[in-house]
Protein backbone atom coordinates (compact mmCIF):
# COMPACT_ATOMS: atom_id res chain seq x y z
CA UNK A 1 0.00 0.00 0.00
CA UNK A 2 1.15 3.41 -0.61
CA UNK A 3 0.47 6.23 1.41
CA UNK A 4 0.75 10.53 0.68
CA UNK A 5 1.79 11.81 3.75
CA UNK A 6 2.16 15.46 1.35
CA UNK A 7 2.61 15.89 -1.65
CA UNK A 8 6.35 14.57 -3.07
CA UNK A 9 6.36 12.55 0.43
CA UNK A 10 5.09 8.89 0.25
CA UNK A 11 5.33 5.74 2.48
CA UNK A 12 5.74 2.21 0.51
CA UNK A 13 4.58 0.18 3.17
CA UNK A 14 6.68 -3.07 3.33
CA UNK A 15 8.21 -2.37 -0.18
CA UNK A 16 11.59 -4.02 1.05
CA UNK A 17 10.42 -7.09 2.42
CA UNK A 18 11.54 -9.47 -0.18
CA UNK A 19 14.93 -7.80 0.68
CA UNK A 20 15.79 -7.46 4.09
CA UNK A 21 17.34 -9.78 4.99
CA UNK A 22 19.45 -9.16 2.00
CA UNK A 23 20.12 -5.90 2.97
CA UNK A 24 20.70 -6.99 6.63
CA UNK A 25 23.86 -9.23 5.44
CA UNK A 26 25.42 -6.45 3.54
CA UNK A 27 25.36 -3.80 6.49
CA UNK A 28 26.55 -6.75 9.07
CA UNK A 29 29.46 -6.45 5.94
CA UNK A 30 30.19 -2.62 5.55
CA UNK A 31 29.98 -2.27 9.54
CA UNK A 32 32.54 -4.46 9.67
CA UNK A 33 34.59 -2.19 7.60
CA UNK A 34 33.35 0.97 8.61
CA UNK A 35 32.02 0.29 12.23
CA UNK A 36 29.13 2.22 13.21
CA UNK A 37 30.40 5.29 15.27
CA UNK A 38 28.19 7.66 17.68
CA UNK A 39 29.76 11.38 15.58
CA UNK A 40 29.73 14.18 17.21
CA UNK A 41 27.58 17.56 16.48
CA UNK A 42 29.60 20.73 15.35
CA UNK A 43 28.32 21.89 18.66
CA UNK A 44 29.93 18.99 20.67
CA UNK A 45 27.03 16.94 21.59
CA UNK A 46 27.58 12.97 21.30
CA UNK A 47 24.89 11.66 18.75
CA UNK A 48 22.72 8.86 20.29
CA UNK A 49 22.30 7.43 16.38
CA UNK A 50 25.22 5.06 15.56
CA UNK A 51 26.02 6.04 11.83
CA UNK A 52 28.31 4.12 9.18
CA UNK A 53 27.80 4.79 5.70
CA UNK A 54 28.54 3.13 2.03
CA UNK A 55 28.79 4.63 -1.36
CA UNK A 56 30.96 7.13 -3.20
CA UNK A 57 29.89 9.67 -0.38
CA UNK A 58 29.52 9.86 3.81
CA UNK A 59 27.59 12.16 5.56
CA UNK A 60 30.26 13.16 8.48
CA UNK A 61 29.88 15.51 11.26
CA UNK A 62 32.55 16.88 14.14
CA UNK A 63 33.45 20.05 14.98
CA UNK A 64 34.07 21.31 11.57
CA UNK A 65 30.59 20.78 10.51
CA UNK A 66 27.96 18.40 8.40
CA UNK A 67 29.32 17.67 4.65
CA UNK A 68 30.06 14.53 2.80
CA UNK A 69 33.37 13.48 2.05
CA UNK A 70 34.61 10.43 0.17
CA UNK A 71 36.62 8.59 3.20
CA UNK A 72 35.65 7.43 6.34
CA UNK A 73 37.12 9.82 9.11
CA UNK A 74 37.93 7.10 11.32
CA UNK A 75 40.27 4.82 8.77
CA UNK A 76 41.21 6.97 6.02
CA UNK A 77 39.98 4.50 3.66
CA UNK A 78 36.93 5.12 1.06
CA UNK A 79 33.66 4.31 2.08
CA UNK A 80 32.55 0.34 1.32
CA UNK A 81 30.78 0.15 -2.19
CA UNK A 82 27.28 0.36 -2.35
CA UNK A 83 25.94 -3.24 -2.26
CA UNK A 84 23.67 -3.59 -5.57
CA UNK A 85 20.55 -4.69 -3.59
CA UNK A 86 20.59 -1.42 -1.53
CA UNK A 87 21.10 1.27 -4.82
CA UNK A 88 18.36 -1.45 -6.84
CA UNK A 89 15.97 -1.09 -3.87
CA UNK A 90 16.70 2.93 -4.03
CA UNK A 91 16.11 3.28 -7.48
CA UNK A 92 13.04 1.18 -7.87
CA UNK A 93 11.29 2.94 -4.55
CA UNK A 94 12.00 5.97 -6.34
CA UNK A 95 10.62 4.81 -9.67
CA UNK A 96 7.40 4.17 -7.95
CA UNK A 97 7.14 7.51 -6.08
CA UNK A 98 7.50 9.10 -9.75
CA UNK A 99 11.41 9.67 -9.68
CA UNK A 100 12.90 7.38 -12.15
CA UNK A 101 16.26 9.43 -12.34
CA UNK A 102 17.48 8.68 -9.25
CA UNK A 103 21.15 8.35 -8.68
CA UNK A 104 21.97 7.69 -5.33
CA UNK A 105 25.71 8.21 -4.61
CA UNK A 106 25.28 8.31 -1.01
CA UNK A 107 24.11 5.68 2.06
CA UNK A 108 23.92 6.90 5.56
CA UNK A 109 23.38 3.70 7.70
CA UNK A 110 21.38 4.87 11.62
CA UNK A 111 21.49 2.11 14.02
CA UNK A 112 19.11 3.25 16.82
CA UNK A 113 19.71 1.43 20.15
CA UNK A 114 17.07 2.20 23.00
CA UNK A 115 16.97 5.70 23.76
CA UNK A 116 18.33 6.96 20.82
CA UNK A 117 16.61 9.42 18.60
CA UNK A 118 17.20 11.98 16.17
CA UNK A 119 15.97 15.98 16.96
CA UNK A 120 13.72 17.50 14.05
CA UNK A 121 16.13 18.61 11.34
CA UNK A 122 16.38 19.06 8.07
CA UNK A 123 18.96 17.42 5.53
CA UNK A 124 19.93 20.46 3.11
CA UNK A 125 23.62 19.51 2.83
CA UNK A 126 23.05 17.99 -0.57
CA UNK A 127 24.27 19.23 -4.03
CA UNK A 128 20.69 18.84 -6.20
CA UNK A 129 17.86 19.39 -3.79
CA UNK A 130 15.68 18.40 -6.98
CA UNK A 131 16.30 14.76 -6.26
CA UNK A 132 14.19 13.17 -3.85
CA UNK A 133 15.71 11.01 -0.70
CA UNK A 134 15.13 7.57 -0.14
CA UNK A 135 14.58 6.18 3.30
CA UNK A 136 14.13 2.29 4.52
CA UNK A 137 13.17 1.18 8.04
CA UNK A 138 14.82 -2.18 9.20
CA UNK A 139 13.94 -3.77 12.65
CA UNK A 140 12.15 -2.49 15.48
CA UNK A 141 9.23 0.34 15.12
CA UNK A 142 10.14 4.07 15.62
CA UNK A 143 8.03 6.91 15.15
CA UNK A 144 9.29 9.31 12.93
CA UNK A 145 8.05 12.85 12.92
CA UNK A 146 7.00 14.43 9.57
CA UNK A 147 6.66 18.71 10.11
CA UNK A 148 6.88 21.42 7.71
CA UNK A 149 8.91 23.98 6.33
CA UNK A 150 9.40 26.01 9.52
CA UNK A 151 10.49 24.55 12.55
CA UNK A 152 7.54 25.66 14.51
CA UNK A 153 4.92 23.69 12.19
CA UNK A 154 3.50 20.57 14.63
CA UNK A 155 5.23 17.29 13.20
CA UNK A 156 2.71 14.38 12.11
CA UNK A 157 3.72 11.53 14.10
CA UNK A 158 3.88 8.52 11.70
CA UNK A 159 5.52 4.88 13.21
CA UNK A 160 8.06 3.31 10.84
CA UNK A 161 7.77 -0.50 10.62
CA UNK A 162 10.24 -3.28 9.19
CA UNK A 163 10.34 -3.48 5.56
CA UNK A 164 8.90 0.09 5.45
CA UNK A 165 10.06 2.88 2.67
CA UNK A 166 9.33 5.94 2.31
CA UNK A 167 10.47 8.50 -0.86
CA UNK A 168 10.18 12.58 0.14
CA UNK A 169 10.77 15.09 -2.81
CA UNK A 170 9.29 18.11 -4.28
CA UNK A 171 8.11 20.29 -2.21
CA UNK A 172 8.46 17.71 0.99
CA UNK A 173 12.25 17.75 0.20
CA UNK A 174 13.10 20.46 2.72
CA UNK A 175 10.59 19.59 5.57
CA UNK A 176 11.70 19.61 8.91
CA UNK A 177 11.88 15.94 10.00
CA UNK A 178 12.83 13.55 13.15
CA UNK A 179 12.37 10.46 15.10
CA UNK A 180 11.39 10.06 18.51
CA UNK A 181 12.90 7.86 21.09
CA UNK A 182 13.21 4.50 20.17
CA UNK A 183 11.75 1.51 23.07
CA UNK A 184 13.38 -1.26 23.93
CA UNK A 185 12.16 -4.45 22.37
CA UNK A 186 13.61 -7.40 20.70
CA UNK A 187 12.93 -7.90 16.75
CA UNK A 188 13.64 -11.38 15.25
CA UNK A 189 15.87 -10.52 12.84
CA UNK A 190 18.13 -7.24 14.14
CA UNK A 191 17.46 -7.81 17.92
CA UNK A 192 17.27 -4.83 19.72
CA UNK A 193 18.23 -2.55 17.14
CA UNK A 194 16.05 0.02 14.60
CA UNK A 195 18.41 0.39 11.47
CA UNK A 196 17.83 2.81 8.64
CA UNK A 197 18.90 3.47 5.47
CA UNK A 198 18.79 6.93 3.76
CA UNK A 199 20.15 7.02 -0.11
CA UNK A 200 20.91 10.44 -1.44
CA UNK A 201 22.42 11.95 -4.09
CA UNK A 202 24.80 14.23 -2.57
CA UNK A 203 26.80 15.47 -5.61
C1 LIG B 1 11.78 13.95 5.25
N1 LIG B 1 16.98 9.84 9.39
O1 LIG B 1 19.44 10.51 8.56
S1 LIG B 1 14.77 8.83 7.50
C2 LIG B 1 18.58 11.42 8.54
O2 LIG B 1 14.86 7.34 10.59
C3 LIG B 1 17.22 11.12 9.02
O3 LIG B 1 16.99 7.55 10.59
C4 LIG B 1 15.74 9.42 9.95
O4 LIG B 1 16.42 11.99 9.09
C5 LIG B 1 15.85 8.00 10.39
O5 LIG B 1 18.80 12.56 8.12
C6 LIG B 1 14.59 9.61 9.05
C7 LIG B 1 13.54 9.70 6.70
C8 LIG B 1 13.80 11.03 6.07
C9 LIG B 1 14.99 11.36 5.49
C10 LIG B 1 15.11 12.56 4.83
C11 LIG B 1 14.03 13.45 4.74
C12 LIG B 1 12.76 11.89 6.00
C13 LIG B 1 12.85 13.10 5.33
C14 LIG B 1 14.11 14.67 4.04
C15 LIG B 1 13.02 15.49 3.95
C16 LIG B 1 11.85 15.15 4.57
FE1 LIG C 1 17.15 13.75 8.01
Amino acid sequence: TTETLSEGALVLRHFASAVCEDLLREIGQITAAAPARHMKTPGGHRMSVAMSCCGSWGWVTDGRGYRYQAEDPCSGDLWPAMPSVFAGLARSAALAAGYPDFTPDACLINRYEPGAKMGLHQDKNERDLSQPIVSVSLGLPQVFQFGGLTRSERPLNIPLGHGDVVVWGGPSRLRYHGVLTLKAGMHPVTGPFRFNLTFRCAR
